[in-house]
């Protein structure tokens, strides 16, 4: 078998999407995602001059040596673009593989681990009051984890809490947004959110906190400190993860757990947090860490160390992405849990899938490779559309990480 081509398909059912579509002279095909929120056009060019040319003619089988040659070959290493685009082939390859052995990628991955893949939603309010009713219809819909997220009183803007509606898209405008924060008003109002949580919902429920890179160490442990009476599953991405030393500091001061990883793209990112055991749960995720492949890595290292994976899955990530997921997810010893922004209908409409949500549990579906496909037809109907991240502000006007 040899790949005969390569589409990069860009589109926009609602938000921005790179897909890559590997197609073979037996007429099997494989998808992988390339989306990277804000950023879509980079990872396609870097697919379309710098990968496509190169996999003209390889053997779709030779998915490791694909994915050195992509990763040594390109001498430019790491970085979420580059990495980006190696997942993107990588995936397609696993896709392929399944369909030719004519099983889901899980099963090549070493079969099922557990019975489904607990999921965690996004319950978000302007308030500590609404965010309640937003709890309540997860917990009702059989999640038995959820992330919290509220607005902070003073701030006009924050992290994590949409207009109002379901689906939390952060990428709001071809010129970011400027956000503005106050991290003396956040560690003011969150503890108050999740001491009002536990009253109404027991002390069983798992609930999660994204901080979104946004305090200093020493903060972030005085947030941990201040969280523990209310035994969260963890806080998230609590500092810029940039200074593994600084989680340290959080570490001597609080037992609140800590996942970090979404921003990270390969297993050199995050070597030192794993294997000081400075964080408890491993964000990483197929689309942005290189793949099935890296992935798989990364959460073999993180099992010697008690750290358990905790994949982002945003809505910025495509349901290829997800499907993918879902297929590690239930295969890894170490699984953890497993992020589910659901997307919108138009979005599914594009991405046919397999995956399913029943009991509390996403399942990837018994379809031969990832069951998931792009409906090329329907994803010319969304042309691009430009689209960025936030930027983030303190009140005296100094950038902050959003
Ligand atoms: C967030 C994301 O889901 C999360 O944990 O950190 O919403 C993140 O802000 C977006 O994926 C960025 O594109
Ligand atoms: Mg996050």
């Amino acid at each position: 078998m040899r790949i005969t081509q390569a589409r990069v398909i860009v589109t926009c059912p609602g938000r921005n999407f790179v897909t890559l579509k590997i197609v073979t002279d037996e007429g099997v095909t494989g998808v992988g995602d390339a989306t990277l929120n804000g950023r879509e056009l980079a990872v396609a060019a870097y697919l379309t001059e710098h990968v496509v040319p190169a996999l003209i003619g390889r053997d779709p089988a030779r998915i490791e040596d694909t994915w050195q040659y992509l990763y040594k070959g390109a001498y430019w290493r790491r970085g979420p673009v580059t990495m980006s685009a190696i997942a993107a082939v990588d995936t397609a390859l696993w896709d392929i593989k399944g369909k030719v052995a004519g099983l889901p990628v899980y099963q090549l991955l070493g079969g099922r681990s557990r019975e489904g893949v607990t999921v965690y939603g996004h319950a978000n309010a302007p308030d500590t009051e609404s965010v309640l009713s937003e709890i309540s219809a997860y917990v009702d819909r059989g999640y038995r984890a959820v992330r919290v997220q509220t607005g902070i009183p003073g701030l006009e803007s924050t992290y994590g809490v949409s207009g109002g509606t379901a689906f939390y898209e952060p990428a709001d405008a071809a010129v970011p947004t400027e956000n503005v924060w106050s991290t003396a008003h956040y560690l003011e109002h969150v503890p108050s959110v999740f001491a009002r949580v536990r009253e109404e919902f027991g002390p069983t429920l798992k609930l999660l906190h994204d901080v979104h890179h946004r305090l200093t160490p020493i903060e972030a442990a005085r947030l941990g400190r201040s969280l523990e009476p209310y035994a969260l599953t963890w806080i998230e991405d609590p500092v810029p993860a940039e200074l593994p030393e600084g989680f340290r500091l959080i570490r001597q001061h609080t037992t609140t757990p800590i996942a970090v990883g979404e921003v990270f793209n390969t297993i050199w990112d995050c070597q030192q947090l794993i294997t000081e055991q400075l964080i408890d749960y491993i964000r990483t995720t197929v689309v942005h860490a290189g793949g099935i492949t890296h992935l798989r890595r990364i959460f073999d290292l993180a099992a010697l160390y008690h750290v358990r994976s905790g994949s982002h899955g945003a809505t910025d990530l495509s349901p290829v992405c997800m499907a993918a997921a879902l297929h590690v997810d239930l295969a890894i010893p170490n699984f953890g849990l497993q992020e589910y922004m659901r997307h919108t209908d138009e979005t599914d409409g594009v991405f046919p899938h397999s995956y399913h949500f029943a009991d509390g549990y996403l399942h990837p579906g018994e379809e031969p490779g990832l069951g998931v496909d792009i409906d090329e037809e329907l994803a010319g109907r969304y042309p691009y559309r430009p689209a960025s991240l936030p930027v983030n502000r303190l009140r005296d006007g100094t950038m902050h990480s959003w």
